[in-house]
């Protein structure tokens, strides 16, 4: 892989931690080795999954950004280019994992149980939040967050609680660090992007995970740009080391290698779960389409950026590996079908999504039935029967 250089500081470490090469082949960077042993149980079945969850979620994605085109979403924000480091991250976490997820992680929340149309119905506006985390069926996924690095910090928080909940069930009531940590059945992984690392909650949530040995993994994937904000004008030092700062485990890898992606994910979650305190990711990638819909990058980066990053492209590559593993072209033939079916029905459910009624803003403001919002939706009724009754 070779170095990203922005403003003349090289933004890599010698050797980020990668399986495959630029091409697909296996050809384990020499710092992948202390984490090779952690693909040892995956089958060819699995990588397969992995290959349909990257084409079915692209092929949704550019449907998306079409349908923003056509007036049928108000925004969408394009993941493609990121799929590979998603897919082995979410495929590296545990059923009772939580994670929390900007509003590029189309990758993991499908992987996670989340519908795709659940995931446009926010951009269509047809929704307060996007899906209901407490449902199983949305695998722990939690909300898509606009406001950058505050998931980081919600994160932080769920992390403790999962602490505090196996002290209870150890007998204790203090959250107070210990000098050992403690096993938790869960851990919680965060996802956001280089230019949120510039926020202070991003630090902040760092210093309570560290000083609480709380089980969260942040996963930084850096995509080299925000909006139009090249990453070296956020930092002149691999973020990643930012981490190490704050006492975090931390690695720079591939972010286009699903095995990197996987087997150092699942490192860190194991030991987070266990007691052995947060991790940290920076994984370095390419954002290959626009910021969102309403941003146009052939205005701030160069065409040939955009081509280098298109000869790594991760479906391409792990294409490139399951080749190579033999894997027969009826199977990538099939995959593509599959795609597209999968895009072409969340196309035709996205167009006949409900409106919601005005009503359903107080539905989500408590947990629990509340006076205020009760008068307040009352108010609203009556409001609307004025109109009727005016005959307007
Ligand atoms: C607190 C906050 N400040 C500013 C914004 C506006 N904003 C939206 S996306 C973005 C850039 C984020 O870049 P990065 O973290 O690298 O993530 P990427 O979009 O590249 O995945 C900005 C500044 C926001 N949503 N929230």
């Amino acid at each position: 892989m070779s170095a990203t250089t922005t403003f003349g500081v090289d933004m890599t470490d010698p050797e980020p931690i990668r399986f495959l090469d630029d091409e697909g082949r296996y050809a384990p960077s020499a710092s992948a080795a202390e984490f090779a042993a952690e693909l040892e149980n995956l089958d060819e079945s699995d990588l397969k999954q992995w290959y349909l969850d990257m084409v079915a979620v692209r092929a949704f994605d550019t449907e998306c950004t079409h349908l923003q085109r056509q007036g049928q979403l108000a925004l969408w924000a394009p993941s493609v280019g990121q799929e590979g480091g998603q897919v082995g991250i979410a495929h590296a976490t545990k059923p009772n994992d939580h994670l929390f997820p900007t509003y590029r992680e189309h990758t993991v929340a499908y992987v996670r149980g989340v519908q795709l149309t659940a995931i446009a119905g926010q951009f269509r506006g047809v929704t307060h939040g996007g899906w209901d985390v407490t449902d199983p069926a949305n695998g722990n996924c939690h909300l898509y967050t606009l406001v950058l690095g505050s998931q980081a910090q919600h994160a932080s928080g769920f992390a403790m609680g999962q602490v505090l909940d196996a002290k209870r069930a150890a007998g204790s009531t203090s959250l107070a660090p210990g000098e050992e940590g403690i096993a938790t059945d869960g851990a919680t992984v965060v996802f956001y992007g280089d230019g949120t690392t510039s926020e202070g909650d991003v630090s902040e949530s760092m210093v309570f995970a560290a000083s609480f040995q709380a089980p969260v993994l942040h996963v930084m994937q850096n995509n080299n740009w925000a909006i139009s904000v090249p990453v070296a004008r956020q930092s002149r030092t691999p973020i990643y080391r930012r981490a190490l700062g704050f006492g975090l485990r931390a690695v720079q890898i591939d972010g286009n290698d699903p095995l990197a992606g996987f087997a150092v994910a699942k490192r860190f979650l194991d030991q987070a779960r266990a007691g052995e305190g947060p991790g940290y990711i920076e994984a370095l990638t390419y954002r290959m389409g626009a910021h969102t819909t309403s941003d146009d990058p052939t205005r701030y980066r160069e065409a040939d950026e955009l081509e280098s990053w298109r000869l790594r492209d991760p479906i391409v590559r792990f294409e490139g590996y399951l080749r190579s593993l033999g894997v027969s072209e009826d199977f990538f033939a099939d995959a593509a079908k599959q795609a597209d079916a999968i895009a072409k029905a969340a196309r035709e459910e996205i167009l006949t999504l409900p409106e919601p009624g005005p009503d359903t803003m107080f539905e989500h403001v408590y947990s629990e039935p509340h006076p205020l919002m009760d008068a307040q939706r009352e108010w609203l009724a009556d409001y609307e029967a004025s109109f009727a009754e005016e005959g307007r």
